[in-house]
């Protein structure tokens, strides 16, 4: 489904004289108010190919209807989010689930819509129909050494698909771990990951990225062979100059210090991209923001000041991406929710007094470093990322034009009501 312009234009029309008025307060209040709204205009965020349909668990999936039944489907939803919200600029593709058929097709479609293609992300926690070996113990770390072959095989073809698509990384999540004391010697699936992994990291072209994203547990409930950013950072250092870990949120034990884990990792240059989710238990895929938006407020600011630190690009220089399950939300809604609740995080972080936080730190004035920070967790910047959306052509209130143009009703009557999208 297509939204005109015009939809946009009258929709901001209606509600710029609120927003103008909000704006004029906030730009009193905060003192670098435009470079903010510049950095919010050039921040995208990368919507992953399998979060548009409606996730569910094991115990059941209810569809809202309109799912996207193919790739081309997907791109359009992600392209109606980056029209409502001009911040969704990038996909990120989940092989085999999102192959390609006609890949100039879907290069020129991409571009219609302004988006490109972010990481490619491989898949041997899955069983493939027609595929020699299975995955129930294993892929990368597995103990024949038939089986890591075809898992390292599908990785370097994820790469060769992601060249002719123009990605720039690939990234590598294993289920590999085990279920029970005993089932495994640690050592050994650490070393035949490790080598599995160097056979994928010489495939990879020479201006491409590898990112080794961990997780704590699940579908494994005893050990994981990549569980937490100690292991990917082991597994990042010795591939190579091009290996990062990625940061998944929901992927830590419970109350995990992550800001405390992004902030070394960027020192260490080695932190490469970002899967935004929220949680209350553990890998739960909310949407980002609905459960712990302080944390992610704290991420960010140890994000923008690492960053800086290290002179990088906000926008190029990390993988920013969504890795969100939608079990009773219309899945676009939430992702329209996911990101505006990251670009408020991002926007925060970006208004914190560093020169007076620096100041409070070195003289240990531990109640006025809180202040600080609190003082732009609890600034309302809303108008900001809005106005930052209205420059770039986009909607003053995405979800509110969402339902204002009935885009569910319409998608559920172009593609039906029960569609499946495949993905989580
Ligand atoms: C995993 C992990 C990966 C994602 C899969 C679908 O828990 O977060 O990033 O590719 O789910
Ligand atoms: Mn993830
Ligand atoms: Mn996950």
């Amino acid at each position: 489904m297509n939204l005109e312009n015009y939809q946009i234009e009258s929709h901001n029309s209606e509600l710029l004289p609120k927003h103008q008025r909000k704006l004029a307060f906030i730009k009193e209040e905060v003192g670098n108010a435009e470079g903010i709204i510049q950095k919010l205009i050039d921040f995208q965020i990368g919507i992953p190919s399998w979060a548009l349909g409606t996730g569910g668990t094991r115990f059941g999936r209810f569809s809202s209807g309109g799912e996207p039944r193919n790739i081309e489907e997907k791109i359009e939803d992600i392209g109606l989010l980056h029209k409502l919200n001009a911040a969704s600029g990038a996909i990120s593709l989940h092989i085999p689930w999102d192959t390609a058929e006609n890949v100039p097709a879907i290069k020129a479609l991409v571009a219609q819509h302004g988006l490109v293609f972010d990481a490619m992300n491989s898949n041997t926690f899955q069983d493939q129909a027609g595929s020699a070996h299975s995955y129930k113990f294993g892929s990368l770390q597995h103990v024949n050494k038939a089986v890591r072959k075809q898992a390292i095989e599908h990785n370097i073809e994820v790469i060769r698909q992601g060249v002719e698509l123009g990605s720039k990384a690939l990234t590598v999540w294993l289920a590999d771990g085990s279920c029970f004391p005993g089932q495994l010697n640690f050592r050994k699936a650490f070393q035949n990951t490790l080598e599995s992994l160097q056979e994928i990291y010489a495939a990879l072209p020479a201006d491409w990225k590898v990112f080794v994203e961990y997780k704590a547990f699940e579908p494994n409930f005893y050990s994981t062979t990549v569980g937490d950013w100690g292991q990917s950072l082991l597994y990042a250092n010795k591939l190579g100059p091009k290996a990062f870990t990625l940061v998944d949120l929901g992927h830590h034990l419970p109350n995990a210090n992550i800001e405390q884990i992004v902030s070394l990792l960027l020192m260490e240059g080695k932190l490469g991209g970002f899967h935004f989710n929220d949680s209350k238990y553990g890998d739960d895929d909310l949407t980002a923001g609905s459960m712990k938006p302080y944390q992610l407020f704290l991420i960010f600011n140890e994000l923008v000041e690492g960053m800086d630190a290290r002179g990088m690009n906000h926008r190029e220089d990390l993988a920013w991406m969504i890795d969100a399950s939608h079990n009773v939300k219309d899945p676009l809604e939430d992702l329209l929710q996911s990101v505006e609740a990251i670009m408020l995080a991002y926007a925060q972080a970006l208004s914190v007094d560093r020169v007076a936080l620096q100041k409070a730190q070195d003289d240990n004035d531990v109640a006025r470093a809180q202040e600080i920070l609190q003082q732009a967790f609890r600034t309302d910047l809303r108008p900001l990322v809005a106005e930052a959306r209205l420059r770039a052509g986009a909607a003053l209130a995405p979800l509110e034009l969402f339902r204002a143009s009935n885009v569910r009703q319409e998608l559920i009557k172009s593609r039906g009501l029960k569609t499946v999208a495949t993905g989580l």
